[in-house]
């Protein structure tokens, strides 16, 4: 059995990624498309060891084609989306053009498996915000067993969320700092090498930014409504990999022993927490692998029943190409989706 699967934004960081991981982990396929906007047409990108040459998504015909993994922003999602849809192609779309839209299911596979049913209305799945994902991985299973109230959360995010543009300023700046350059700022709205910036994505009417607010509005479609989040996103200096400093309140009482060892069960989650030098996870061991880690466990004296942790992750995988294609393996997995070319 395989499955003709399209990658919309072949050519992206998550793009690339999400063939990487398709191929990594077996993910069963008949063939892979690689589509991109039209002036990327022909660039050549790999999987596997083979080269695949990129397709123009404008003329693609989408009707014998199973699965698009779509990561190629907000705008060409609203676009294409729907019309993918519904040629009967199911879309996995890694932007947030269809998070918050109560007709798309929003699914982290460890979170809220069930929720996928939901799909087949507008032949549309969406991918939470990296930020979002690896912070609910960890958080779901102390949820089930102590029932969160309240969490603060402030993030440490990598260049690479930015794309392959933010990388390469990060880059770029570095360089021109050491050899006495000027430095000039034109993906982030500040230097960003050397530095750390306290907005990411664009400002709401209350103050907050439109990630901040995103990890609000996805933890509680896909957690649980009523837990309070308060969230503060910072850029850093750091190419791959999003950390989290997360504060938790919860409903009833739980020790930092017992978070450690219900992480150290649940499912994407990986304990790094031994209180000496270097016994926790930084984003630069986080890069490349699929885990979410967590270090730092520790009681918060200042509340009844708090706890603080520090989650960290790779945001290109399970922030986004990995959990788009965990995604796929769950429909898969609940039987939601046969191959086109095998049933007719
Ligand atoms: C960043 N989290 O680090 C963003 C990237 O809504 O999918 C992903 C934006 C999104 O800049």
């Amino acid at each position: 059995m395989g499955f003709k699967v399209a990658v919309v934004g072949a050519t992206g960081n998550v793009g690339r990624e999400m063939l990487n991981i398709l191929e990594e982990r077996g993910f069963p396929v008949s063939e892979v498309v690689a589509l991109a906007s039209r002036r990327s047409q022909g660039t050549e990108v790999s999987f596997g060891d083979r080269t695949l040459k990129v397709k123009a998504l404008e003329t693609y015909d989408f009707s014998d084609t199973d699965i698009a993994f779509m990561s190629a922003g907000g705008n060409i999602s609203r676009e294409w989306a729907p019309k993918i849809g519904k040629q009967g192609c199911v879309v996995i779309d890694n932007s947030s053009a269809y998070r918050t839209d109560p007709d798309v299911p929003l699914i982290v596979p460890e979170v809220n498996p069930a929720a996928i049913d939901g799909f087949t209305k507008k032949n549309i799945i969406a991918n939470p915000n990296c930020s979002t994902a690896q912070m609910l991985v960890a958080l779901k299973p102390l949820h089930d067993a102590a029932t969160i109230k309240r969490v603060v959360v402030s993030t440490y995010q990598s260049v690479s969320g930015a794309g392959k543009e933010g990388m390469d300023e990060l880059f770029t700046q570095t360089r021109a700092v050491f050899v006495a350059d000027p430095v000039e700022a034109k993906k982030f709205t500040k230097r960003i090498a050397f530095n750390v910036i306290p907005h990411i994505d664009s400002f709401m009417e209350d103050g907050s930014t439109k990630e901040e607010w995103k990890m609000v509005a996805e933890t509680k479609k896909m957690l649980d409504p009523k837990i309070k989040v308060t969230a503060t996103c910072v850029r850093v200096p750091v190419f791959i990999g999003h950390s989290e400093a997360v504060n938790l309140e919860f409903e009833k009482p739980i020790t930092a022993e017992e978070a450690r060892d219900i992480l150290r069960e649940a499912p994407g989650c990986l304990v790094i927490d031994k209180h000496e030098d270097g016994g926790y996870i930084t984003p630069i061991d986080s890069a490349g692998e699929d885990a979410t880690y967590i270090s730092r466990i520790r009681e918060d004296s200042t509340l009844d029943n708090g706890l603080n942790l520090w989650i960290v992750s790779d945001n290109l995988r399970k922030g986004a190409a990995l959990n788009t294609i965990q995604i796929a393996e769950l429909l898969i997995a609940r039987g939601l989706i046969q191959p086109k070319q095998q049933a007719a």
